[in-house]
């Protein structure tokens, strides 16, 4: 048989495999379009199991697109309720998959019967001339959601009509798997990220803390509102593996057997939005509280005064008290040529923005709504903090980086100790992705090296009020933005409206852009006062009606 025969009869063993492993999970009866979005596809659950399945064909393409390196798929569908789910796609690196490649994820959610999407197998591998029969490997895991177990049947079905090798790492938080996923792809080169697997990334984890903690006194009590998700039960192996001298967590909301309780009054999300305590929290004051979402890729923090009010810290507050160490770290150190820089969003705080470039004299970048977008441009600094002010985010240390601080020669043990602690802190931080468990290793071993408690860390800035709306219109694509979100381009008119209303109000600053996750519009104003900040938020959501 000639090679073009060969590979003409792998072609259509294949795709009769694909149609025929597809009969099993047929697209359901839905009326709108599935979308890869920001957080890939999140739904109900029971509209997932063919969707889930063609995620396995895709990564099973994508990995032999990228010569055999594997490719992680998450089921999780973060701080949805209990009743939802969803899958996404993790790149070589730990990253998110490639936004080119979120078109494909598309059509193959959409493609109408199972030849349909045979035919779009073979288009993209007619495309990106992928061959057919070169070697494939996808590793995944999935949150505690009741419909992670049959969706991963799904998953292992499409792995297996494509062809692909895979591990089934079960049950983890998603930045666990962002953790493999590079541990595994970096294993066989000269600088591997970690062992890949779980324990690996306890012991990572560990012992960065403990060499970041050294000298430092035992931090106060610490409460950590798991939203009875995936993070409780590996937070829990975290401090295992830490012991019981290093840090005391009392770990509440970690209930995954009942699994309808997931994200139910408690969470990052739930405390965000709500601007109070969690179920099950008891006020103490003064202590330090924070709260994981589902799948403990986000993390904010919060205390209560002795009036028992309460206080939020959120990515904003993290971001600048991450770049005010790393500013600090890198004067001891000495070196001079070293770039931070810190990347936001429009929702960032407008307090945060002006402390950290006017206080810090660090950089500020502001990028669209979305973790990829934060994490591309965060990699641009030397050392790139990033963080939304929901809570998802990380610190990037730049490959460059790494290599200057571990030859940098250091002329005064000052100078030598910044530079262990900056690498360090390299090693403490997630290089993937946001990760919830190493965020709050990493705020506390701030708070301890600068000895302060939570109102202390507040007092840095002052946020200044605001108001998040959320509005239904007509068509929410009409509505275009430009500037990282900040300005509309349409509704044409809208924009002009909405600076005349700004220019009213002292710091006073507005925007509206489409939600890449609900149906709905968001309305965001801060001015210098609560009532100010809400009466510019009415007012702009006023302009929206009819839209
Ligand atoms: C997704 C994004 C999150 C963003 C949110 C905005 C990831 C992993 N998640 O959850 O970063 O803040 O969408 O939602 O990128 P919105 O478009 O509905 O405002
Ligand atoms: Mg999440």
């Amino acid at each position: 048989m000639s090679d073009q025969d060969l590979q003409d009869q792998i072609i259509l063993q294949q795709l009769s495999q694909v149609e025929k492993f597809s009969s099993v999970h047929p697209r359901p009866d839905f009326d709108a379009d599935f979308t890869y979005g920001t957080a890939g596809f999140r739904m109900r659950a029971e509209l997932l199991d063919s969707v889930v399945f063609r995620v396995g064909l895709l990564a099973t393409l994508r990995s032999r697109k990228l010569d055999g390196e594997t490719i992680g798929v998450m089921i999780t569908a973060s701080h949805n309720p209990p009743e939802d789910n969803g899958v996404k796609m993790v790149d070589p690196q730990g990253e998110m998959l490639e936004a080119s490649w979120e078109v494909y994820a598309t059509r193959f959610a959409n493609a109408r019967s199972d030849e349909d999407l045979a035919r779009e197998y073979f288009n993209v591998a007619e495309t990106l001339k992928i061959k057919l029969d070169a070697p494939a490997k996808v590793a995944f895991g999935r949150d505690t959601r009741a419909s992670g177990p049959a969706l991963v049947s799904a998953l292992k079905d499409g792995l297996t009509a494509a062809g692909a090798e895979f591990s089934d790492f079960h049950v983890l938080t998603t930045p666990q798997l962002h953790y493999i996923v590079k541990s595994i792809n970096t294993a066989r080169s000269s600088n591997p990220y970690g062992e890949p697997n779980e324990a690996g990334y306890y012991r990572k984890l560990s012992s960065a803390f403990n060499a970041v903690m050294q000298g430092k006194p035992k931090p106060k009590l610490i409460t950590v509102d798991a939203a009875n998700g995936v993070g409780g039960p590996k937070l829990a192996e975290l401090l295992e593996v830490l012991g019981g001298d290093v840090l005391d967590v009392n770990i509440i909301n970690d209930d995954v057997a009942v699994t309808d309780k997931l994200n139910y009054q408690c969470g990052a999300d739930f405390v965000k939005t709500q601007q109070k305590l969690p179920l099950g929290a008891d006020p103490e004051p003064s202590q330090l509280y924070a709260s994981l979402d589902g799948d403990a890729d986000r993390i904010v923090f919060y205390y209560v005064d002795e009036a028992k009010k309460f206080y939020l810290l959120d990515g904003d507050k993290i971001a600048s008290l991450a770049a005010m160490f790393i500013q600090e770290l890198l004067g001891q150190s000495g070196i001079e040529d070293l770039q931070v820089g810190v990347v936001q969003t429009a929702y960032a705080n407008g307090s945060s923005t002006t402390f950290i470039q006017d206080v810090l004299k660090v950089p500020v970048t502001c990028t669209s709504t979305g973790v990829k977008h934060l994490h591309h441009a965060a990699q641009l600094y030397d050392i790139g903090v990033y963080f939304e002010a929901n809570g998802h985010g990380t610190v990037l240390f730049s490959p460059s980086t790494i290599k200057a601080l571990e030859t940098f020669e250091a002329s005064s043990p000052g100078q030598q100790s910044a530079v262990e602690m900056l690498l360090s802190l390299a090693d403490l931080i997630n290089q993937t992705v946001g990760d919830a468990i190493s965020d709050l290793l990493l705020v506390v071993a701030v708070l301890a090296h600068k000895s302060w408690g939570p109102s202390e860390w507040n007092l840095a800035y002052t946020d200044l009020p605001n108001r998040l709306v959320r509005v239904v219109v007509n068509n929410r694509f009409a509505f275009k933005t430009e500037d990282a979100e900040r300005r509309l381009v349409e509704p044409q008119g809208l924009q002009a409206q909405i600076n005349d209303l700004v220019k009213k109000y002292k710091f006073g600053r507005s925007f509206v852009r489409a939600s890449g996750t609900e149906d709905a519009v968001r309305v965001y104003a801060e001015a210098a006062t609560r009532l100010e900040a809400d009466e510019l938020a009415l007012k702009v959501s006023e302009l929206l009606k009819g839209l």
